[in-house]
Parts: C-alpha cells; structure tokens; sequence
C-alpha cells in the first residue's frame, strides 16, 4: 500500500453516494473535536488532506479517502457538540447510524476519545453499539501532548474502566501533534484488516 497514493474521494451523506466499490473500510468515531481529521492527516503524512477544524462541528458529512485503491479511511461527522441544534445532531446522528448500519466493508472502527477527560455518555452510547455489534475496533486516546508522559498510564486506566473496555482490546495514546502512537496503530490497522 503506497501512502503516497492518497486522495479524499467523496464526501456522502447517504449510501447511494458511497464510494461503489468493496474495498475494505477503517472508520474513525468521536466526538466533535476530538482529532478523528488530524489523525487521518497524522496517519498519511499529510497536512490537510482532511480539513481540521477551527471550530467544532467542522465535519458534517462522511468523508471517504482513498489509500492507493486497497484501502479507505473514513472520517465520521463528530457527534456530541453541545452548541449544535437538537435538529442537526438527529441528521448527524442519523447519518452515523445509517453508515455503520450498513456498510459491509467497514472492517475496523477507530474510536476516539481525548485523553484528558472522562468519556461521556455520546461515548458510552457509541462503544457499546460497536461492541454489541461484535464490530473489530481499537480504542486511541487522543491529544497526548496534552498531558505529561506520567499521566498516561492512568488517563488510559479510567478511560478503559469508564468505557468498559474488555481484555484484549487495544488501547493506543495518540498524538497528532507530536506525531506519537502512529507506529503502532498503523501495525494495528495492518493486522486487522488482513
Ligand atoms: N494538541 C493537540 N491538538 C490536536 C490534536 N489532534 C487534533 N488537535 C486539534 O483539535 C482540534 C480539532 O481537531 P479535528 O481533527 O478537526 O477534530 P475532529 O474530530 O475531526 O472534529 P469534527 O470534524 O468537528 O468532528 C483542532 O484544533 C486540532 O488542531 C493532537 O494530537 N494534539
Ligand atoms: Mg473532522
């Protein structure tokens, strides 16, 4: 798989303006702001082929990216954000829903959550449906910069108990900013996919 190869491809917000292919799909959940574009651009050593947003909210349909034909990455609207109409967040949430639903090639969810604070019930809501839906996820706590390296250990221990994390799935801190936890979730990624 080269890299170097990657394009966004479409933007949809219902499955008829899907990409029509059977490509294998890794989603990337969470709330608004929690990095799930950054780390698109983390992970494929681009500045801005996912558009980072200034604001919360920034993302609002699904947008699909193609890594060199073999594989996509899909960046989920943001769930969560509190200033945004009861009415918007029923179509974001929809739009959510309806992808995970019923997409076939979806092999992996990335789920985020920011590694400074207790994830919220939207998190809750959002990891146990992965999980009841026997769906192949790893969980990245986002924005380690943020914190000092001796925090980690127990950021990573509460957002495991708080979400209800079970043996065996793996949890990675993740910084875009400095660029950290990429190795090993792309080895993750590789496994998993397979
Ligand atoms: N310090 C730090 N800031 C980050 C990191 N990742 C993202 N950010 C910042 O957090 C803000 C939101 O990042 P996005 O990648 O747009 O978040 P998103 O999850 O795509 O947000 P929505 O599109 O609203 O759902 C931006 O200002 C980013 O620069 C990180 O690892 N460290
Ligand atoms: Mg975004």
């Amino acid at each position: 798989m080269n890299l170097n190869n990657a394009k966004f491809e479409l933007s949809a917000v219902k499955p008829a303006q899907y990409p029509a292919t059977s490509v294998p799909e890794v989603a990337f959940a969470g709330r608004s702001n929690v990095g799930k574009s950054s780390i698109i651009n983390t992970l494929l050593n681009r500045k801005s082929i996912a558009r980072v947003g200034a604001a919360p909210g920034k993302t609002r349909e699904i947008n699909f990216y193609n890594i060199d034909q073999v594989l996509y990455f899909v960046d989920l609207p943001g769930y969560g954000y509190a200033s945004v109409s009861k009415e918007k967040k029923s179509t974001w949430g929809a739009i959510i829903e309806t992808y995970l639903n019923t997409r076939q090639q979806l092999k992996l969810i990335i789920m985020m959550v920011d590694i400074r604070h207790k994830p919220t019930e939207d998190d809750k809501m959002m990891y146990n449906w992965i999980v009841s839906n026997h769906l192949q996820h790893i969980v990245v706590a986002s924005k380690a910069d943020k914190i000092s390296r001796g925090q980690i250990k127990a950021r990573l221990q509460e957002i495991s108990s708080t979400l209800g994390i079970e043996e065996g799935v793996t949890i990675i801190p993740f910084s875009s900013e400095k660029r950290t936890g990429k190795e090993e979730l792309w080895n993750c990624i590789n496994n998993m996919i397979v």
